[in-house]
């Protein structure tokens, strides 16, 4: 598959890592640069996507790990086929918050599901490309738990600090094991400083628009 003139960048983090707040940013600042930009987020994205989300955060539900996985796998795929490929192809930027380092993280860390097993179902589902660039928003889980407090929780978010320890710990792994791919934010400090190390972030790593 030919990567396509565009440039696909995702958002990463635990809950109340800022990643909603800085997409907002990046689609305003980016664009400034001149990309044409694509928001979209995972789960979610096409509508096949969006109906699966709704069931996957639904606090009404008990889902296995296996169900989980399923749901996230075919909302993906179709999510690539529809939404991220199109726009690629069409030179655009797209700024997706979380993606498959989020499952890594969600269901192997948070979940304790064998990364071999999610690695397998990756692999059998043929994503036919993955991000350029991931932007790894890092906070103590203490804090993201804080930050989300007064806000109704979904299924994910009534999960225990220590769930949310361990989705970090694998992030933490795989910008170990792909270094190339990732940059970390110090999500603890003000959105300005935020900020600015998302502008450092796409000097360093962000093509110019339509470098084909
Ligand atoms: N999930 C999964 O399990 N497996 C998967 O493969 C995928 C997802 C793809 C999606 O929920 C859930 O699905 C998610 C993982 C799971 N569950 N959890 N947890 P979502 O999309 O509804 O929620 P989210 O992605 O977790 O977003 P979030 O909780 O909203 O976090 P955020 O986007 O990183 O944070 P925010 O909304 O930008 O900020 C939260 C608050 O903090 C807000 O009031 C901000 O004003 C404030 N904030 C943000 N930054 C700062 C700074 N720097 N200082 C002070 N205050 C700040």
């Amino acid at each position: 598959m030919a990567r396509g003139p565009g440039f696909f960048l995702t958002l990463e983090g635990i809950e109340g890592a800022g990643k909603s707040t800085s997409l907002a940013f990046l689609q305003r600042y980016c664009t400034g640069l001149g990309w044409s930009v694509e928001t979209t987020r995972e789960p979610g994205g096409g509508p096949l996507g969006e109906a699966l989300r709704a069931i996957f955060l639904d606090p009404g539900l008990d889902l296995s790990v296996e169900e989980e996985l399923l749901l996230l796998y075919a909302g993906r795929h179709e999510h690539l086929r529809r939404k991220i490929l199109p726009a690629l192809q069409r030179g655009a930027l797209v700024l997706c918050d979380r993606f498959e380092d989020s499952t890594f993280a969600y269901q192997g860390g948070g979940r304790s599901f064998p990364i071999e097993r999610i690695e397998t179902l990756s692999r059998w589902t043929k994503l036919p490309r993955a991000p350029d660039l991931t932007l790894w928003f890092d906070l103590d889980p203490a804090l993201g738990a804080e930050r989300i407090r007064a806000r109704h929780p979904d299924r994910l978010e009534r999960e225990s600090q220590e769930f949310f320890a361990r989705a970090r710990r694998i992030f933490a792994a795989r910008m170990a094991a792909e270094p190339q791919r990732f940059w970390r934010i110090d999500a603890s400090v003000s959105l300005a400083e935020v900020e600015n190390q998302l502008m450092v972030a796409l000097a360093a790593r962000l093509p110019s628009p339509g470098r084909g």
